[in-house]
């Protein structure tokens, strides 16, 4: 069965995910389908493109899968890693990519959401960090969005708590572009969406890659980017990382030993 459904009317692209029995979890081959979905919409008649949760989600995505996770000792977060990489196919995608948040979005999921352009939630629509909660060491890349968008102490709280951001200080803080009442969140996304796909494409895609190649043009000295990599193998080739898995997979809390 189809974990993704894809639609194109107007020239506006939607990509719902369409998994409620395991709350839209970014497995390997839900992400795969992510893919395939912005692909075929990249070379279609697409100028803007939605991405949702099927209708009524109380989760629009509960992450990565921790089922995928590797054993201790190797990146979780890898450069290839499938969620990874729907990350940065999001970010250098020509195409506008509007997040419509409804329902809960968790870990790995919330750095989807951050990688589309712009953010639309409801009341509903929660942002919740959740490494530290797993033991999972989160990469570079990632910890550099959240500090571009939120700011160093707000992603500090997140990561260091796991505990959830409400929609509304979402907002407050700048991290959705708009919050509107879970009845009107459909129509507004699609006005939005509408009004976009009425510009120019070829100025919104050169827009768009100038604001992430400055955006990432941070210089890191090799020294730096391997120190980086040495503190992130700490976390991973640790029992806690292991722990934090188990504990998950076995439905109990996690008992962290900080080794
Ligand atoms: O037991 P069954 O087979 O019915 O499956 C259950 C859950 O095990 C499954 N599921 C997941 N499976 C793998 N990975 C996940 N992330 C995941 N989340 C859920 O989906 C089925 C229904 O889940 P259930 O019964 O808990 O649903 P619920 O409605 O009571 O609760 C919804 C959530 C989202 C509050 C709850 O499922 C939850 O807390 N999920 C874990 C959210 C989370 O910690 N995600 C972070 C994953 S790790 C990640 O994204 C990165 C590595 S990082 O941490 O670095 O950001």
């Amino acid at each position: 069965m189809a974990l993704v459904l894809t639609q194109l009317n107007d020239n506006i692209g939607t990509i719902i995910m369409n998994n409620p029995d395991h709350r839209n979890v970014l497995s390997s081959k839900m992400v795969e389908e992510i893919l395939q979905a912005l692909e075929a919409l990249e070379r279609g008649k697409a100028r803007v493109i939605v991405i949702r949760a099927y209708a009524g989600a109380k989760v629009w995505s509960a992450g990565h899968d921790v089922n995928e996770l590797p054993v201790a000792g190797r990146d979780p977060l890898a450069y290839s890693d499938p969620l990874v990489t729907i990350l940065r196919s999001i970010q250098a995608s020509p195409l506008p990519v509007v997040a419509m948040l409804e329902g809960g979005v968790w870990g790995g999921a919330c750095d989807l959401a951050l990688s589309c352009d712009i953010l639309i939630g409801c009341p509903t629509s929660s942002i919740t960090m959740t490494p530290a909660k797993i033991g999972v060491p989160y990469n570079a890349s990632g910890i550099l969005h959240f500090m571009g968008i939120m700011g160093v102490n707000i992603a500090k709280e997140m990561f260091f708590s796991a505990q959830s951001l409400s929609a509304e200080r979402a907002e407050r803080l700048g991290i959705l572009n708009h919050m509107v009442p879970e009845r009107e969140l459909e129509e507004f996304t699609y006005k939005l969406a509408g009004n976009i796909a009425r510009n120019s494409p070829l100025s919104i895609k050169v827009i768009k890659e100038q604001i992430r190649l400055l955006a990432n043009a941070h210089p890191l000295s090799p020294h730096t980017f391997e120190r980086v990599q040495g503190l992130r193998r700490l976390v991973y080739d640790s029992k806690d990382y292991a722990e934090g898995i188990n504990a998950f997979l076995g439905k109990r809390p996690p008992v962290f030993q900080g080794e």
